[in-house]
């Protein structure tokens, strides 16, 4: 095969920071004091160390946000989107230089971070410097929220920090970021990035930390909005600690989408489409294809089908440009995924693993397939996170719905038919904030994308998503517009 993506340029530019971080705060890189460290999940080893984010660095990141606040919401539309234009050609310049980063601090495919994740962050901030230049004609009387505390996931570490920073930048305000612990260094390099754009200091802080330092975040009393995607258990306390308080609020959480299959659909589409719902990103996606439905009169031979593909799966280091599936984002996250996967085999659920290797150490997992639930079963119920797929089987379009729904989780979901009048009979009735048809993982930043029920709730993308980073203004908040 093709000789594996080189680690070089990140490792350089690691060298070049010597391996420590502070926060980007003001424009400014702060000294790092106490840190801790960001790992490679496929091999053990340590990457860089981190700043572990006090409440006096958040404190700090918000008064600059805040003093950035003025002039950077008094700028016209075509002057912000100036900025967000050359961060997005700049993210262009840099990307094999971020993709490489990303895959060696997440563990992800090369494949994945250089074809999906970075060129989409660049469609982000290239989307969005559009909608800078059309906010006033497009939400007149309203007004850029102020300071926005934002708390990312490490699933897609840059791509979910773009989904943040360039809609809210677009409408005028400014933000206070904290990555993942697990996945800090993207977004330090995209720090490096606004520096680089020239964009006005205090505009985009990026403050690194554990959960305490998002606590911070969410606590502090002079942000007007947070924005968190994550855990569906810790979107719930955010959004008690922020009840009480004038704080907007958008919730992107967890899911456990459906992939139904219907007894016409193109089977071996159906399965490649399978293979991408569950298995991209080791299928740490919030929207993954976690659950199949599959029509019973076809089971047998799709299960059958299924179980020949995934064996075709190749597992192994993230830099390899052959491998389909690579490491976990942390031993954490491979220990919940086992003990999911126990607990649903103690419940009586088979589960189905490919005979193959796996590399001696790091964050792997073999792709699962688990049959034989019930939809009370804890692994038809609960997110996994992991490459672990749940099937069950239905028989007419009616159960296929009540199934679908059967779920505290409303995200997503995938329907497979060649026919279209119950392809479109059905996406309706579920309730998601996207349904694919014939197809699956279809992103783009036109496009709003959010959930139902636990889920969350507010949109990102598009103009819904420019819409979450806008308020009505009053009086003393309307001046005349700029001319732009
Ligand atoms: O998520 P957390 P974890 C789900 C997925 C996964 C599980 C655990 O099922 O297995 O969550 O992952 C910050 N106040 N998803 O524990 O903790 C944290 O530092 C404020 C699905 O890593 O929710 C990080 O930046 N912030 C999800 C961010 O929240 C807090 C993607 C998310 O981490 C905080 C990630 C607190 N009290 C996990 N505690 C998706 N749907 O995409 C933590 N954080």
């Amino acid at each position: 095969g093709p000789a594996p993506e080189s680690a070089q340029p990140a490792l350089d530019w690691l060298k070049a920071h010597d391996g420590v971080f502070g926060h980007f705060i003001n424009g400014a890189w702060t000294k790092p004091e106490k840190t801790f460290s960001s790992d490679n999940p496929a091999t053990g080893e340590s990457l860089a160390l981190v700043s572990e984010g006090t409440a006096e660095d958040v404190d700090k990141a918000v008064k600059a946000a805040r003093a950035a606040f003025k002039s950077w919401s008094a700028l016209s539309g075509y002057e912000r989107a100036k900025y967000l234009y050359a961060i997005a050609r700049l993210v262009q310049k840099h990307s094999r230089l971020f993709a490489v980063l990303e895959s060696l601090d997440n563990g992800k495919p090369i494949r994945e971070s250089r074809d999906i994740d970075i060129p989409l962050v660049a469609r982000h901030f290239y989307h969005h410097a559009g909608w800078a230049q059309h906010r006033d004609r497009e939400f007149p009387g309203q007004v850029p929220y102020g300071v926005c505390g934002q708390i990312i996931p490490w699933n897609f570490p840059l791509l979910m920090l773009a989904w943040k920073i360039a809609p809210a930048l677009a409408a005028g305000n400014t933000v206070v970021l904290k990555p993942a612990e697990f996945t800090s260094l993207t977004a330090l390099l995209f720090a490096e990035i606004c520096e680089k754009a020239g964009l006005p200091k205090g505009v985009v802080n990026i403050v690194t930390g554990a959960g305490e330092t998002g606590q911070a975040i969410v606590a502090h009393p002079d942000i007007d909005k947070i924005a968190f995607t994550g855990s569906t258990e810790v979107g719930k306390a955010i959004r008690a600690a922020t009840a009480g308080t004038g704080k907007g609020l958008s919730l992107e959480l967890g899911g456990k989408s459906p992939y139904i299959v219907f007894e016409d659909a193109d089977i071996d589409s159906a399965i490649e489409g399978l293979v991408d719902a569950i298995w991209f990103n080791q299928g740490q996606v919030c929207c993954a294809g976690s659950r199949l439905l599959v029509q019973e009169s076809i089971e047998e031979r799709f299960i059958t089908k299924l179980k020949k593909r995934m064996a075709t799966l190749r597992v192994g280091d993230p830099l390899d440009k052959a491998i389909d599936i690579g490491a976990l984002v942390a031993p954490v996250q491979v220990a919940r995924v086992r003990d999911l996967v126990k607990q649903g085999a103690a419940e009586g659920a088979h589960v189905y693993e490919p005979d193959m290797d796996l590399p001696a150490k790091g964050c792997f997992l073999k792709p699962a397939l688990i049959t034989n639930v019930s939809p009370a079963n804890s692994v038809v119920a609960e997110e996994i996170f992991g490459p672990v797929l749940v099937a069950m089987s239905f028989r007419t379009p009616e159960e296929a719905v009540a199934l679908a729904n059967n779920t505290k989780y409303g995200l997503a979901a995938t329907i497979w038919s060649e026919n279209i009048n119950l392809a479109l009979d059905i996406a309706p009735k579920i309730k998601a904030g996207v349904v694919w048809i014939n197809g699956t993982n279809n992103f783009d930043a036109a496009v709003g994308f959010g959930g139902y029920k636990e889920s969350g709730f507010g949109r990102e993308g598009g103009k819904e998503g420019m819409g979450a980073y806008m308020k009505p203004a009053w009086e003393k908040d309307l001046k005349p517009a700029p001319i732009a």
